[in-house]
């Protein structure tokens, strides 16, 4: 099922042509009606006009977050206030939040590429669509709530947070589909089955999780606990909020909405893009959007093209799913880690609960990094034997996947904070 079949399944020949035409519009645009963007191309000696294939996109700058910040708060604007119908912000908790605004046709355009993505999932006009996104500044419920309305689905616009009521609800109002971030759908399914309810009584069949990183074996975990089909699904607020990618039922890697958004994956130190299929930062160049257009933002997440057709249909370009942030990656030892790979391990071992945190300290001249892992309450309660047993299976099993040793530390249930959002992952403690 489609919802723009004739957008989704274009030929990549009139994508292409469609992407430079819109791509062309918007620079003329930014140029126009942006200072900081005429003053960068300015700088560069780029015309717009001069602008005849999608190539040269290269020839343009990258632009940082630390530019929205400077511009705060609606210094990239490129319409007047009063065209503005909507403002998000970005929740701010690395320095200053980053202000986006939308016309009323953005908003257009938006809600119709989160329908494309509910479609893709399965969600249809006769589901009950259940969203448990914060409605906010942040962009997850509202962006969400628009696209589920687009479709005729019913909506129930519950909000995060109060787990036992978004339950009651879930089972009063026979909620389909659930939609929140992969770690509060793993908090709700923990939740129902202390509850003691049997999830065969629920009318759940879909789950669509995005906004942080989470791991194949968590959407396995999910999927079996919910007895659901859980797709992933991605977005920025600096680019537009959810809408951005999702998954098809092949759950296989995110369709780009390529005909608004064009995306590369640079080299994220040489800043070049690199070859098909390898592992880059995502940049995006928005291609309709009004109010708040970007041009080669760099994403600071980390994926990869996966260049093969989708059995789906489809032929916009797929993203492997975000293994995490360049800022979330931990040096651990001198090696590369990110808490998804460190979450993909831990799901897999019996006997642990899928909670975990990462905590970084300093002792010395080295960085101490220990993860924590909530163990069942058998285990925990168990003889030290048993104990010492499981932390060695874990220790090992980090040691071989990562290529270092971490120390591993078990926590009784429920010690860890649950989270109703993003999930917080690593605690740093140098920075405190
Ligand atoms: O999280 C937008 C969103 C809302 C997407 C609801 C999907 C569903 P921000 O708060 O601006 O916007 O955070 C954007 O979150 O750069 C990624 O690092 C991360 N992120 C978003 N979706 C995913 C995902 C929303 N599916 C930042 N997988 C992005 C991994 C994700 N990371």
């Amino acid at each position: 099922m489609y919802w723009e079949p004739d957008k989704e399944c274009m030929s990549r020949v009139d994508m292409e042509q469609l992407q430079l035409e819109r791509l062309q519009a918007t620079l003329s645009r930014v140029y126009m009606n942006v200072p900081f963007y005429r003053k960068k191309f300015d700088e560069l000696g780029i015309d717009p006009d001069n602008f005849r294939s999608l190539e040269d996109i290269q020839k343009l700058p990258f632009t940082l977050k630390n530019d929205l910040r400077d511009s705060y708060p609606y210094g990239l604007f490129a319409v007047p206030l009063r065209d503005v119908v909507r403002i998000h912000a970005s929740s701010g908790t690395t320095g200053m939040s980053t202000v986006v605004g939308y016309t009323r046709n953005d908003i257009k355009t938006w809600s119709n590429l989160v329908a494309r993505v509910l479609t893709a999932a399965g969600v249809t006009k006769d589901d009950v669509v259940q969203i448990a996104f914060g409605y906010s500044l942040f962009t997850g419920g509202f962006g969400l709530h628009y696209g589920a309305e687009r479709i005729g689905a019913s909506v129930i616009p519950i909000s995060s947070g109060n787990t036992a009521r978004q339950i009651k609800i879930m089972q009063d109002f026979r909620t389909t589909a659930l939609v929140c971030t992969p770690s509060y759908a793993m908090h709700i399914a923990d939740t129902i089955q202390e509850m003691g309810i049997n999830t065969n009584s629920l009318s759940l069949k879909y789950g669509l999780f995005g906004a942080e990183p989470w791991s194949e074996e968590m959407r396995q975990e999910i999927q079996r606990k919910l007895k659901i089909i859980a797709t992933d699904n991605y977005g920025l607020s600096e680019v537009m909020g959810p809408g951005v990618a999702g998954e098809c039922l092949e759950r296989n890697g995110l369709h780009i909405n390529e005909d608004h958004f064009y995306a590369e994956i640079v080299n994220p130190e040489t800043l070049v893009p690199v070859a098909p299929g390898e592992t880059g930062e995502l940049v995006i160049t928005t291609l309709t959007k009004e109010a708040f257009p970007v041009i080669r933002f760099r994403t600071r997440d980390l994926t990869r093209f996966i260049p093969e057709p989708c059995p789906c249909g489809r032929k916009t370009m797929r993203m492997s799913r975000v293994m995490g942030r360049t800022d979330d990656m931990l040096i651990i030892k001198g090696v590369n880690v990110f808490p998804s790979q460190i979450e993909a391990v831990l799901f897999d071992i019996e006997g642990t609960e899928p909670h975990y945190q990462i905590v970084i300290d300093r002792k010395g001249p080295m960085d101490d990094v220990t993860v924590q892992v909530e163990v069942s309450e058998s285990i925990f309660f168990d003889e030290m034997k048993k104990q010492n047993e499981l932390m060695k299976q874990i220790k090992s099993r980090l040691a071989s996947e990562l290529g270092i040793g971490v120390e591993v530390k078990l926590v009784e249930k429920k010690t860890l904070q649950r989270s109703e959002g993003k999930a917080r992952r690593v605690i740093d403690l140098r920075k405190l």
